[in-house]
């Protein structure tokens, strides 16, 4: 793909937004990426961070076998920070922090038709990573979660709303501690979909989990469309 996807195709792939790394996961990530897909995972992004997190080739191993597993199930598949990793695969886009590299710089480094998302805390940093490029952006924690080491403050649903009321019109994930009994919370609050790490990751079956959250995103977003 050369051009841009459009806003209503990034929504679209934000609503049921699997996010993994080796060290999430419980038994092998293929088997979790593949249970997840089965479920209905729209979107996954490749995060292998922090303590036990692989390196070098093997990294790079295990990003091509969850990446062939997403084309299998036509789901995109994205690469946490690691710009050269997903050069390197051609991997479909690229998600970054507010404290790894500029979006805008990244967004001339991936082109034009690869999808960047952006991490943002605030409308300040919301306006800056639109303005650099960004397809869309991830917002959170909204709740406690116990997956990243580094997370910022929680800031609760409210922050969602906060975006929409400025007008930032990107598309908007929500992340940190999403569980199947918070998404309707997050969906009216403004997110267009639910990116999780251990609802999924950590779920006894992981291919029902997606399912769950799936259908409860869709659900949310119909009862959005109407109330
Ligand atoms: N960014 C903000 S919170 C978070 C990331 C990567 C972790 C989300 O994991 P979980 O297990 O869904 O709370
Ligand atoms: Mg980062």
């Amino acid at each position: 793909m050369t051009g841009r996807w459009s806003a209503s195709q990034v929504r679209e792939l934000l609503r049921m937004y699997l996010v993994v790394g080796s060290q999430n996961c419980r038994s092998h990530p293929l088997e979790v990426v593949e249970e997840a897909l089965a479920g209905g995972a729209t979107l996954v992004q490749f995060r292998e961070k922090g303590p036990g997190a692989l390196r070098g080739a093997p990294l790079k191993e295990l990003a091509r076998e969850l990446q062939a597993a997403c084309r299998r199930a036509g789901v995109p598949f994205i690469v946490n920070d690691d710009v050269e990793l997903a050069l390197s695969i051609d991997a479909d886009g690229v998600h970054v922090g507010q404290d790894d590299e500029d979006a805008g710089r990244v967004r001339v480094r991936i082109g034009e038709g690869r999808i960047l998302g952006v991490s943002a805390h605030s409308v300040e940093d919301a306006r800056r990573a639109a303005a650099g490029g960004a397809d869309y952006l991830g917002i959170g924690p909204i709740y406690p979660t116990g997956s990243k080491d580094d997370a910022r403050a929680v800031q609760g649903p409210s922050i969602l709303r906060e975006l929409r009321a400025s007008g930032i019109e990107l598309p908007l994930v929500g992340i940190g501690g999403i569980t199947a009994s918070r998404v309707e919370e997050v969906i009216h609050a403004g997110a267009d979909g639910i990116a999780v790490i251990s609802a999924i990751t950590q779920a006894e079956a992981s291919g029902e989990a997606a399912r769950q959250l799936s259908r409860l995103v869709s659900h949310s977003l119909a009862g959005r469309l109407t109330s």
